[in-house]
């Protein structure tokens, strides 16, 4: 039988998220057919051979988008902030709250504490109500144990959220998140620790894909950055760096240097290090969710960015302090009313350029042969609804690698 396939998604409109030059890469009257988890044809249902289906799914002109990638998350971490953005409306100030244990540390201590059963649990909601939006690969960082043993438990669970939850998981070790209390602020003696004897460790574990560094002045300097990006060329993880969040210290240039997948956050990016991020084709991952909760006013130069032609992603950052928030649809929104992207460029931000972020453009983030058959299927009558809405989930299924859920 020629034309044998697993299934057949018919009559349905296409935004391939290819980069053909038109708005979304949009097919009308498309169809999708899938062998072996992978895409084995795209295109106009007039066009297509006569497949010999197993099953044949009639769409009735739904909108179909790639599986949606969320390449920025914190979301395994144990307990949450909510008590102390309940004493932050009530008048206490960051610092008070820092100074009885609030702040980062006081998740540092919650994640430390949990369990990995129990840190599973925790987080595996918050996964759940990413894929429930059409999301098919995340991306989760570790950095709220800041010793071995519990970076290495928070990665671990980030893989077993990816098995249960039907998800592809790429795993980033963020030991450099900030230093630990037991560090009593040596911040050059922590990144030694870090560099000689984490980073090693959670690499020949096969923890992680990549390493990333907050490089800031609330996290670690341009010097102890660099020190941490040499030591994951030695162990052969790819990087990425959260740059220029709160001030410019040149982490995006930095990244561009050392070839880095992305540098996220960007709204302090100085020209001179936005062109070096073009010239490396280093991605930039705007994170639009932080800078609503954070009430920021400064915005990341988006103009500039698009004059460059530096790809856009987009992500959540979920996160309990900064950006407590599980929706993609969501941040599709707000990178569209904050940041002012186009519902294309929002929507390529969580598809085709997140993919490159994450460093599986070959695998995911378009519809094309030969990809991943990862799928977003939606009630929708215009692919800019994703973006227009507030707090709406018109997802009509999900399909991660040719199955459903
Ligand atoms: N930037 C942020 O905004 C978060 N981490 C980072 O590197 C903050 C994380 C937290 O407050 O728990
Ligand atoms: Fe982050």
């Amino acid at each position: 039988v020629g034309n044998q396939v697993d299934r057949v998604w018919r009559n349905a409109r296409i935004a391939t998220m290819g980069d053909s030059g038109t708005a979304y890469g949009a097919i009308e009257a498309g169809l999708i057919a899938s062998v072996g988890g992978k895409i084995a044809w795209v295109g106009r249902e007039s066009d297509a051979p006569d497949f010999n289906a197993g099953q044949s799914i009639d769409l009735a002109g739904r909108w179909i988008t790639p599986g949606l990638i969320d390449c920025h998350t914190h979301l395994v971490y144990g307990g949450n902030r909510a008590p102390e953005f309940e004493r932050r409306l009530n008048g206490e100030s960051y610092q008070q709250i820092a100074a009885t244990g609030g702040g980062i540390l006081s998740t540092v201590a919650s994640t430390r504490a949990a369990s990995e059963p129990e840190l599973l649990r925790q987080s595996t909601p918050r996964l759940a109500h990413l894929t429930s939006e059409g999301v098919t690969t995340v991306e989760i960082k570790s950095g709220y144990g800041l010793d071995l043993e519990t970076e290495s438990k928070m990665l671990r669970v980030a893989g077993d959220l990816g098995k249960y939850g039907n998800v592809r998981v790429s795993r980033t070790f963020l030991g450099a998140h900030t230093v630990p209390p037991e560090a009593a602020g040596d911040r050059d003696g922590y990144i030694a620790s870090v560099c000689d004897h984490q980073l090693p460790a959670i690499a020949a574990d096969g923890l992680a894909d990549a390493v990333d560094v907050f490089c800031d002045t609330v996290g670690f300097s341009y010097q102890q950055t660099r020190r941490v990006l040499v030591a994951a060329r030695r162990a052969g993880l790819a990087v990425k760096l959260h740059a220029e969040q709160l001030s410019d210290q040149s982490g995006a240039a930095l990244a561009a240097e050392f070839g880095a997948l992305s540098a996220d956050h960007l709204e302090h990016l100085s020209e001179p290090s936005a062109q070096r991020m073009a010239t490396a084709g280093t991605v930039a991952v705007l994170l639009p969710g932080a800078f609503y909760y954070l009430q920021e006013t400064r915005l990341p130069p988006i103009d500039l960015m698009r004059r460059l032609n530096i790809p856009m992603a987009v992500a959540t950052d979920c996160n309990p302090g900064t950006s407590p928030l599980t929706s993609i649809l969501l941040a599709l929104n707000f990178a569209c009313t904050l940041f002012r992207l186009t519902p294309d460029e929002a929507l390529a931000g969580v598809t085709r350029v997140a993919a490159r972020a994450l460093g599986i453009a070959g695998l995911a983030g378009t519809l094309e042969v030969g990809k991943a058959c990862d799928l977003a299927i939606w009630d929708i009558e215009h692919p800019a609804e994703l973006s227009y809405a507030i707090g709406f989930n018109p997802l009509y299924c999900r399909i991660a690698g040719g199955c459903d859920g």
